[in-house]
This record gives structure tokens, sequence and C-alpha cells, in this order.
């Protein structure tokens, strides 16, 4: 569908560094936004669809959408995503908070504040913890579901002006939490600027983030959607940060969301190892350069490709497939490989927020986990295959009965 120009802005310059010296390496055509989960009446309508294109900044390195869209549009509609229906996730995060409670011997006088808070996942360990923490969310329902498990939430956008405005009622973090926010936001300066802004000069930014290394050699190319307007490297951040004050001091390897970084910025230099390491290994694998990512856009084509071959020769077979998980990336790879109705009858999913509805531009239910034990498909492919380990263990009744489970990442195969 066409569309009014002021939903979307085609950038022409480095999301970081400003340079108009950008190389788009993968076309994924124009898709639906990925979290725009398409309710009952509003079934069979157009929907809205931007281009998505990828490029590489050939001065700071960083790997970016050229689309914005609005993030009114994104993230304010009846946003779907809730963090606490991963139990994985919620663990994760759980391990976090107490090992930062410790290790910054946070209490009563410290504040800990979260950039994107959702539901109140994080958050709630501090408070629980006796620990003051103040969440900020655009996202109306989740910051509403925080509040409601006690969780202080702010529904807003946080931006260099908000954070102005905080500075101005006293308030400034000990710890600061970011969690697949940075990479959500198309004044990716300007955010930073702010986490300078906000930070306490002693303190401390924990920001997760998806790593653009095992994406692009695991071929995790549907994690490239609208909301995702930057697909961090190492040396992309270093950059970034030292932009506004800010020196990315530690990291770690995380295997969430595919393989992510947890980055520990601080407004003091003091750059441990696992920086030194990080940037190192990416030189060395030619991660900075665009020739790294000249052959991605073939391999893309060849997962799309022998997905849909392999989906189709099942249901030649006669056999019926379902998938699992009504993931933002479910939404990519769906619309960018063309797997619509036709190959999969049903989606499930835990959220019930997104129960009722259906995938964005392929019209497919999404039901509650327990239709595929209720209906019994024989396949089921795994749009969520982040939690592909999860879900295969909550599953053993329907795998028991001789559900198969297939896998679409690096390379689609049966499990
Ligand atoms: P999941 C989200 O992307 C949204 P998505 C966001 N854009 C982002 O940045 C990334 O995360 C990092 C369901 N599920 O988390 C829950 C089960 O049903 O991979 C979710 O709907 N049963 C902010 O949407 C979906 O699968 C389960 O056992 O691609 C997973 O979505 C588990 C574990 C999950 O992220």
């Amino acid at each position: 569908m066409t569309h009014d120009f002021k939903l979307s802005v085609a950038e022409h310059r480095c999301r970081s560094c400003g340079s108009e010296n950008l190389e788009n390496f993968l076309d994924l055509g124009d898709t639906p936004l990925a979290d725009r989960l398409v309710p009952e009446e509003r079934r069979g309508e157009p929907e809205l669809t931007f281009p998505l294109k990828v490029a590489f900044c050939k001065d700071c390195a960083l790997v970016q959408i050229t689309e914005t869209v609005s993030p009114e549009i994104l993230f304010a509609d009846a946003y779907p995503y809730y963090s606490s229906f991963s139990p994985a996730l919620l663990e994760h995060s759980r391990k976090n908070a107490l090992g930062l409670i410790e290790s910054r011997r946070l209490g009563p006088e410290s504040l800990v504040v979260e950039l994107a808070s959702n539901d109140g996942y994080l958050l709630k360990n501090y408070v629980e913890a006796g620990i003051p923490a103040l969440g900020i969310d655009p996202a109306d329902g989740p910051a509403a579901a925080a509040e409601k498990i006690g969780v202080p939430t702010r529904c807003a956008f946080f931006t260099y002006d908000y954070a102005l405005g905080l500075r101005e009622e006293g308030i400034r973090a000990d710890v600061i939490h970011g969690n697949n926010v940075l990479a959500h936001v198309a004044d990716t300066n300007g955010f930073v600027a702010a986490i300078r802004l906000l930070l306490k000069d002693d303190g401390v930014a924990v920001i997760e983030a998806p790593y653009l290394a095992p994406l692009t050699e695991h071929c995790e190319f549907d994690t490239i959607y609208h909301e995702h307007l930057c697909y961090f490297s190492g040396v992309a951040l270093d950059k970034l940060f030292r932009r506004h004050g800010l020196y990315l001091n530690r990291v770690e390897h995380l295997a969430i969301h595919g393989g992510s970084l947890r980055l520990y910025v601080e407004p003091v230099e003091n750059v441990e190892a696992s920086v030194k390491d990080l940037l190192a290994a990416e030189t060395a694998q030619g991660l900075d350069g665009i020739d790294y990512f000249r052959g991605f856009s073939a391999k893309v084509d060849a997962l799309k490709r022998d997905l849909v071959a392999l989906l189709k020769d099942l249901k030649a077979q006669g056999k019926s497939i379902a998938a699992y998980g009504a993931a933002a990336k479910g939404a990519t790879m769906i619309n960018t490989a063309g797997v619509g109705r036709e190959l999969v009858d049903f989606v499930v999913d835990r959220n019930v927020h997104k129960h009722g509805k259906y995938m964005p531009g392929q019209d497919i239910p999404i039901l509650p986990v327990e239709a595929l034990v209720e209906r019994r498909p024989d396949y089921v492919l795994v749009l969520a295959w982040n939690f592909a380990d999860e879900i295969l263990a909550q599953q053993a009744e329907y795998r028991a009965g001789g559900g198969r489970f297939i896998l679409p990442v690096p390379t689609p195969r049966i499990v």
C-alpha cells in the first residue's frame, strides 16, 4: 500500500556519524511492520508497508536500515511485545540485576533507571531488593503492566529533552539499563547524549543489543525489521559512545536473541581486555569493512528459497504445518520468504495479547500454544528460533505424539 510520506523518512546519512558514505548491501523489499499484528476487524484491509534496505557506513562501520518509520506508529499503538512471556529472558534479567546490585553495591540510596522498561520484567528485581527504580517506556500496555506489579514507570519516549527534564527534577542514575532499545531509536546520537546526561559521573550504563557478528554468520536476517534501525558491531559502538563522552569499558557475549552484546559504558575511560579483544577480532574478521557484507544477500536468498522448498515439499506429501512464535522476526521471515496461509495453517504464541490477531502481511491466525496438542499439525516451523531449546523442551507432549519441528536459521532443517 502507498502511504503518507510523513509516516516514514528515507535516510541518506549515517545514523551515527552523519556521513553520506553509505552502501546498501541487502534489500528485503517493502514489508509490513513486524509487530503490527492485524486484529479481526482490520483483516483484509491493506496494510502499511515500508522499504527494508540495509546499508553499511564506510566511515564509522555502522550497519543500519535506510528507512525510519515514525516511532508513534511503531511503539505507541497496541505494541504487543511483553518481555515477561519468556521465562529464559526473565532468568537472564534477574541474574543481571542481582549481579549489579552486588558489584555496584546498590542500596536504598541508589537509583536504577531502565529505558524501554517494557512490563517491568527487569526492574522488578530491584524493587524486590528495596532499590529505587524508575522505568521509562512509550508503550502504554506494557508500561501499565509494570505499574501493576509495583515498578514505577513513566509512559514516554526517552529523548535528550526528556533527560533534561529528569535532571531538572534532580534525578540522576547510578545504573541505566537499556536492553534492546539502542537500535530502536531514530535519534541515535540524542539518545546516547541523553544517557550521559542522566548518568551520575560514577554511574554505569548497561546496554544489551543484538550483535552483528552472529546476525551475519548465522544468517539471522529475520531480526532485520523497521523497529531495528541499527545492527551494532563493537567498532561502531565504540565510536558512537566516545562522541558523547562515554566509554565502552567492558563487554560480555550473551546467547540471548540469537547472540547479543552486553555493554558496560561509563563516563570514565577504563577499557578492559574484553573490549580490546572484541575490537581486534572484528578488525581481523573484516566486520569494519563493506567487503564482509557483500555475500550476505545471496546467503539470505538461499535460506528463503530452501525454507519455502522444504515447506512446499512437506505440503506435497500431505503434511500439515503450523508455526511457533508470533515474533517480530517471524513477520520478516514469512513476508520476505513468502510463507503464507497455503503453507502454514496457524501460529501459536504464549503471549495472550497476540491471540485472536493475525500475522502482518500473511493473514495467518495466532492461537494459544495449546492448539499444537489439540490440532496436532505434523510440523511446526519455529519462528522464535532464538528460544528453540526452551520451546522444544516445553513441547515434549507434542513431540511424543510424533510432531516435528523445523528450524529456519542458520539453514532450514527438521529436528
Ligand atoms: P522474541 C522482540 O522481537 C521485540 P521478537 C523487540 N523488537 C526486540 O528488539 C527483540 O525482541 C529483541 C513467544 N514465546 O522475544 C513470545 C512463546 O510463545 O524472540 C514472543 O511472542 N513461548 C523489542 O518479537 C515470541 O515467542 C515461549 O516459550 O522477534 C518470541 O519473540 C517463548 C520463549 C516465547 O522477539
